[in-house]
């Protein structure tokens, strides 16, 4: 904790280091108060410098220094200094050397989860994105790839498993004591936000995967004792994710062992170290009975993305943090296409969809506005954002789209000949698709560089004479992120056009003929497509599977929109027409709410879903999703100013239920005839039925009341029922409410993630007198500040989840958060940095409430000895 002003970097100024590291020999003495690190450091002059400094500066942080000798004379006091941050040795050789370091730590007092810590028990370790330097000193930056051998020690009973990086290469007791060791042996050179070590008395499931050319790599994921029954399905998704990447991007796996440490403290989902992923337990441990399909759904995926990492992120790093994107944004768009593959693509997409836009949009509209590939940062962990992963993951999607899947595979291939080994940069990565694709991707890099989402308008106009149908595109970003005037993009827009029978027309452009791919390229300000021989006026589709990651308006009318609900061939874009039919119905609602009017209802919209859940060739999931109408969240975010939520809240319920009114009979005979007394499975299509049943039990209660709901919950055979009841149950303040939310913390107070879930359940009540409840939790035994799953499940859930009671009119949601994060900032300050970028929306909100929310920031800000973290979060967020 700092409190003079940090200063920020830039990624201008990035410069390689002076000095390499080659090889790195770690040992490493686990003791509860007092580890011991010796690190003995291969060290020369990097070639690519010209002219290196003569002292070496290495990073590293409390720790205590007790040793120091190069090439095997030990220094002395006034040969090196050592101040909070940094240990730097003067006149250091000019050719290789080698540096022995000795440091202790002390984990136990490592609340932040940032280098060595404790976990339940167990030492594990979090390096990214600069931890490393908590347990020894070292050039902690991602461009100084060295060979790390790790040697573990510690008392066989508190620790009688001893992991790192790498193959094992030996082990066994320490002559004479209680202690035992193991050696680890990395072969590939890797930075050391990808080092890991733990040390504790765990469980182990253990499975083999046969690589394409035949290799055997044993599979072993560790967690506490009495948990092995919870890791089938991560181990499943593991083995499913290897024999994708091989197939999918020819990408095996290089080591003999791979392995999971699943851990309850985590700051993050999961962690990619080399061979050894560290997880939150949270992405790891399934059961039917403590999981919901959420939780498989988001397991597979982490899982995934973690294991992708190997070779986008590992084997290829990034030289820089500026450069995050390159190994997150990849990698994102890797995980979701696997979970394309093993799901319902379109279902996919829109999940993908909605969270971008939940998430991302509201980042990129507001304060805390940064490129995809930031130019400058104060705290790089607060860098793991929305923007970063998720529109990432969009600008790769834009570029498969604009070369091509073809020759995305072969820039991917050239990608990791090319680089493997190697700290690379984003031009790296699309210098490739250039030289696959043959295409510039200059005015494409903007992408990167240019912060705010931009804005479409399409018009389309039909000149019946001519048989023209002409598409006019204009695109505007607006100024943010301290930039103010944008330049356009190169934006890919893919579209269709469809006749009066819902017939897709052919695609002919006036002078190129017909389009290879359905993929307009919108590269000015402003431009014009004109499509020939169109027999008669079409309704165009546009953005079709949200091709551009952008916020489109167009002149379609609410017939159109409700021809597109039923009769695209493009499925995203058939949820896409409900959500812009439905979002501007309700926004007409809102305002009827604030004048006090009576609410209005929409007879086309109930017939429109009644025939959606009609069609039985609809998946249940893609079924459900038409259903779920625009969040409050997303409502307020289309308002943009002046924000009421409780009108929104009020707007919403009431459409939802005129809705459940109108659709009553069909939604009775749905429930009933989606009830299955089946095993649970958590495959795709069954998860799809419950959640489709899940939704139609959420409107039925708002007509019926709670009866349905509490039946289900007492006889729900799986976790994702339960909660589905409980989370209509939640909603409704009623004693059956309390009953059940008894219920489920009396049967479930042992197990950590079901009393998460709890929480998180009462953290949502959107009832504004109950606040104080809500708040006294904290002081509940089922909460702790220092493990980041209950603070998000509570504090987290609370601001994001519950907008009613947090922007309660009297500020004292806003208070309960600030508060929070006060409380929270001194023992971990990358969570409280994180939990107080919540604030962000509060300028949209009416002024009374953006005045106490203001004032909460303010009061925040103010705390002598805030972290860095949290300082740079607040202090932009009231830039
Ligand atoms: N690289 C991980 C995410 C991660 C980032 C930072 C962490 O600690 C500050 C931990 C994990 C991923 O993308 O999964
Ligand atoms: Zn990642």
């Amino acid at each position: 904790m700092k409190t003079d002003t940090p200063r920020p970097i830039h990624l201008k100024d990035y410069r390689p280091t002076d000095y390499l590291i080659d090889e790195v020999h770690l040992d490493v003495k686990l003791v509860p108060q007092q580890t011991r690190v010796k690190s003995v450091l291969a060290i020369r002059p990097n070639p690519a410098v010209s002219d290196p400094a003569s002292s070496l500066t290495l990073d590293g942080e409390q720790m205590e220094l007790t040793g120091l000798a190069l090439d095997g004379q030990p220094l002395a006091r006034g040969d090196y200094t050592v101040d909070d941050k940094s240990l730097t040795i003067d006149n250091v050789p000019s050719g290789p050397f080698t540096l022995e370091i000795e440091t202790t730590c002390d984990p136990d007092a490592n609340t932040s989860l940032s280098g060595l810590y404790r976990s339940s028990g167990n030492y594990c370790t979090q390096c990214e994105a600069e931890g490393f330097r908590r347990i020894t000193y070292y050039l902690d930056r991602p461009d100084v790839l060295a060979r790390f051998t790790t040697r573990i020690e510690a008392r066989r009973s508190d620790a009688p498993v001893l992991l790192s990086n790498g193959n094992l290469v030996a082990s066994g007791p320490v002559e004479g004591t209680e202690r035992h060791f193991a050696i680890w042996e990395d072969p590939f050179p890797k930075p050391s936000y990808l080092f890991a070590l733990v040390g504790g008395d765990l469980a182990d499931v253990d499975d083999v995967f046969t690589t394409a050319s035949g290799r055997e790599v044993t599979l072993r994921i560790y967690v506490e004792h009495g948990k092995e029954d919870r890791c089938d399905y991560a181990m499943d998704a593991l083995k499913r994710s290897m024999r994708w990447d091989e197939e999918v991007f020819g990408r095996e796996y290089d080591l003999d062992i791979f392995m999971i440490v699943a851990v309850s403290d985590f700051n993050m989902g999961a962690m990619e170290n080399k061979g050894l992923n560290i997880f939150n337990d949270k992405y790891i441990l399934a059961r039917p009975d403590t999981a919901t399909d959420a939780d498989y759904s988001n397991i597979e995926g982490i899982i995934a993305h973690e294991y992708f990492h190997n070779w986008t992120g590992n084997r290829i790093t990034c030289r820089d943090w500026f450069q995050l994107c390159l190994k997150e944004g990849l990698t994102v768009f890797r995980d979701q296409e696997f979970s394309s593959d093993m799901r319902s693509r379109p279902v996919k997409r829109i999940g993908d969809v909605k969270l971008l836009r939940s998430h991302q949009f509201p980042e990129d509209g507001g304060p805390l506005s940064h490129p995809v590939r930031p130019n400058a940062y104060i705290e790089i962990n607060n860098f793991y954002t929305a923007t970063v992963y998720e529109k990432g993951a969009e600008v790769v999607r834009m570029m498969q789209t604009l070369i091509g899947p073809e020759a995305f595979r072969k820039a991917m291939d050239l990608y990791f000949e090319r680089h493997d080994g190697e700290a690379a940069t984003v031009e790296d990565f699309v210098t490739c698709m250039e030289d696959a694709s043959g295409r510039s991707l200059d005015q494409f890099m903007l992408w990167y560089t240019q912060a705010g989402t931009p804005e479409l308008a399409v018009a389309g106009k039909f000149r019946r004479s001519e048989r023209v149908f002409e598409l006019t595109v204009t695109q505007m970003t607006p100024p943010s992120g301290g930039q103010r005037k944008k330049q356009p993009l190169h934006i890919p827009l893919e579209i269709g056009l469809i006749d009066a029978d819902g017939e897709a027309l052919p695609l002919k452009l006036d002078g190129h003929g017909a389009l290879e791919r359905p993929v307009l390229e919108i590269t000015e300000e402003e431009q014009t497509f004109h499509f020939t021989d169109v027999p008669d006026k079409p309704v165009p589709s546009l953005n079709r599977g949200f091709s551009c990651p952008v916020k489109l308006t167009s002149n379609l009318s609410d017939d159109d929109l409700l021809f597109l609900m039923s009769r695209d061939q493009d499925p995203f874009n058939r949820w896409e027409a409900c959500q812009t039919y439905a979002g501007k119905k309700l926004l007409q609602c809102v305002e009827d709410a604030s004048k006090n009017q009576t609410l209005r209802t929409d007879e086309q919209l109930a017939e429109a879903l009644d025939a959606c859940l009609a069609d039985t060739a609809l998946e249940p999931a893609f079924v459900a999703l038409m259903l779920n109408l625009p969040s409050e969240n997303d409502l307020a975010a289309r308002i943009g100013t002046n924000v009421d939520p409780w009108a929104i809240h009020t707007a919403r319920s009431n459409l939802m239920a005129y809705l459940a009114g109108v659709l009553h009979d069909r939604l009775i005979g749905l429930y009933d005839r989606l009830t299955d007394n089946d095993p649970y499975s958590p495959a795709a299509a069954d998860a799809g039925r419950r959640a489709l049943r899940n939704t139609v039990l959420d409107l039925l209660s708002r007509i019926d009341g709670p009866d349905v709901a509490s039946r289900q919950f007492k006889n729900a055979s799986n976790m994702t029922d339960q909660m589905g009841a409980l989370n209509v149950l939640g909603t409704i303040d009623a004693p059956e409410r309390t009953d059940a939310l008894n219920a489920f913390y009396d049967a479930n107070k042992a197990d950590h993630l079901l009393v998460d879930k709890w929480l998180a359940l009462n953290a949502m009540a959107p009832f504004p007198d109950k606040i104080a409840e809500i708040r006294a939790l904290t002081d509940h035994a089922a909460f702790s500040l220092k493990t980041p799953n209950k603070v998000r499940a509570l504090v987290g859930t609370f601001s994001i989840a519950n907008p009613v009671c947090f922007n309660h009119e009297d500020g004292s949601g806003y208070r309960f958060l600030a508060d929070t994060v006060l409380a929270l900032d001194s023992l971990n300050p990358q969570v409280a940095a994180r939990l107080s970028s919540a604030f962000k929306n509060w300028r949209m909100m009416e002024p009374g409430r953006s005045a106490l929310a203001k004032a909460e920031i303010e009061r925040i800000k103010s705390r002598k000895g805030l972290s860095r973290d949290t300082l740079e979060i607040v202090t932009k967020t009231l830039q």
